[in-house]
């Protein structure tokens, strides 16, 4: 069945673009085979993710943006990822709404997503549903995640490109510092540039970005003058210092220097021949994921119904040490794996 359905949306049916959609988030049986039938059609999309504590604005920015590459006639799929309970449902409501002058526009595909179970199903729903658009044709898309820790370290082995958006005025600046989110920039935006507090988040950004890419300026000393040069990888491919925008995304201002950017970094990695060492890196984590994800499902699957229980009561009597009780589980599976 979702082989068919494949296959008309590789027709462009937009309702079985819609259908395979929901298949990737319930995860319904067969979807296997049609992300199988449909993974030589991806590769094509340059996938941006866009996140950023709740509520600086990144779902409206997501929205400008996306106009932005519609004027330049390219077409856009939007997944908003929502970490939060599907029960609540609230920011989801909210980004319909927000999102709804965009609908009318066949160039434009836009999905919401849930996690119902873990991270990690999140995770690889979030993946697949990005090949989903991606072998449905979109030219761009953007990926809108709340960063809210583990969360946009999964963004970045989805996304070529990183977007983290800051506003002005939310002690954010140190937000970001804690959850390392700056770390996964590539390009940073100070989104509600129109609200008091612009030039010192700016700088705020600014200072830790240089503190946290070292080697990325390197001060040399030429006839007693100070001179700035741009260090390199190693493979004398300069490095990619994120470029700070600034935006007011209600208004539409800074939309097309923030495309601009993304441009910019697109470019950077084609010309430093990082894009095939970039997606073999992000080939590998998936991998894993889905390995470490197979193999404990097996493993489950294999051992009676109350083995897990028996051996948790154990360790929690100190009986048994965790590890020992690992080593027991999977010798009780031994022969199934
Ligand atoms: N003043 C101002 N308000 C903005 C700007 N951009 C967005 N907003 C407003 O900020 C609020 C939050 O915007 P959203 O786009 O929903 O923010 P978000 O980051 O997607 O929020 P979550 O998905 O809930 O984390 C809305 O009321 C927007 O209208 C801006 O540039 N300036
Ligand atoms: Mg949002």
């Amino acid at each position: 069945m979702t082989q068919e359905l494949a296959q008309a949306m590789l027709n462009g049916s937009r309702r079985a673009l819609a259908q395979l959609l929901t298949a990737v988030e319930n995860e319904r049986e067969g979807v296997d085979q049609a992300l199988a039938a449909l993974f030589p059609h991806t590769g094509r999309a340059w996938v941006i993710g866009i996140t950023g504590a709740p509520g600086t604005g990144k779902s409206t920015l997501v929205n400008a943006l996306a106009k932005a590459y519609r004027a330049q006639d390219k077409t856009v799929g939007i997944i908003a990822v929502d970490p939060t309970s599907p029960f609540t449902g609230g920011a989801i409501l909210g980004d319909r709404i927000r999102m709804r002058d965009l609908s009318g526009d066949p160039g434009i595909f836009i999905r919401s997503m849930a996690t119902r179970g873990s991270l990690g199903g999140l995770a690889r729903a979030t993946r697949d549903a990005v090949r989903v658009l991606d072998a449905g044709g979109y030219d761009i898309i953007l990926v809108e995640t709340v960063g809210a820790g583990q969360n946009e370290v999964a963004i970045v082995r989805t996304a070529h490109t990183t977007v983290v958006v800051e506003a002005p005025g939310l002690g954010d600046e140190v937000q970001a510092i804690k959850a390392g989110i700056l770390e996964i920039a590539d390009v940073l935006v100070v989104n509600k540039a129109d609200r008091p507090g612009v030039t010192n988040t700016v700088r705020a950004l600014r200072t830790m970005l240089e503190l946290g890419h070292p080697t990325a300026r390197r001060l040399i000393s030429h006839h007693g003058q100070r001179l700035e040069v741009p260090a390199t990888n190693g493979h004398d491919a300069p490095l990619w210092l994120p470029p700070i925008v600034q935006t007011v995304a209600s208004e539409n201002k800074g939309i097309d220097e923030l495309a601009a950017a993304v441009d910019q970094h697109r470019r950077h990695l084609e010309a430093a021949e990082s894009l095939d060492s970039m997606e073999r890196q992000h080939i590998e984590i998936e991998l894993e994921d889905r390995l470490r994800e197979s193999l404990l499902r097996r493993l489950l699957e294999r051992l009676p119904a109350d083995s897990v229980q028996a051996v948790i009561e154990r360790v929690q009597a100190r009986t048994l040490d965790p590890q020992g009780a690992v080593d027991e589980l999977i010798a009780q599976a031994e022969d199934g794996i």
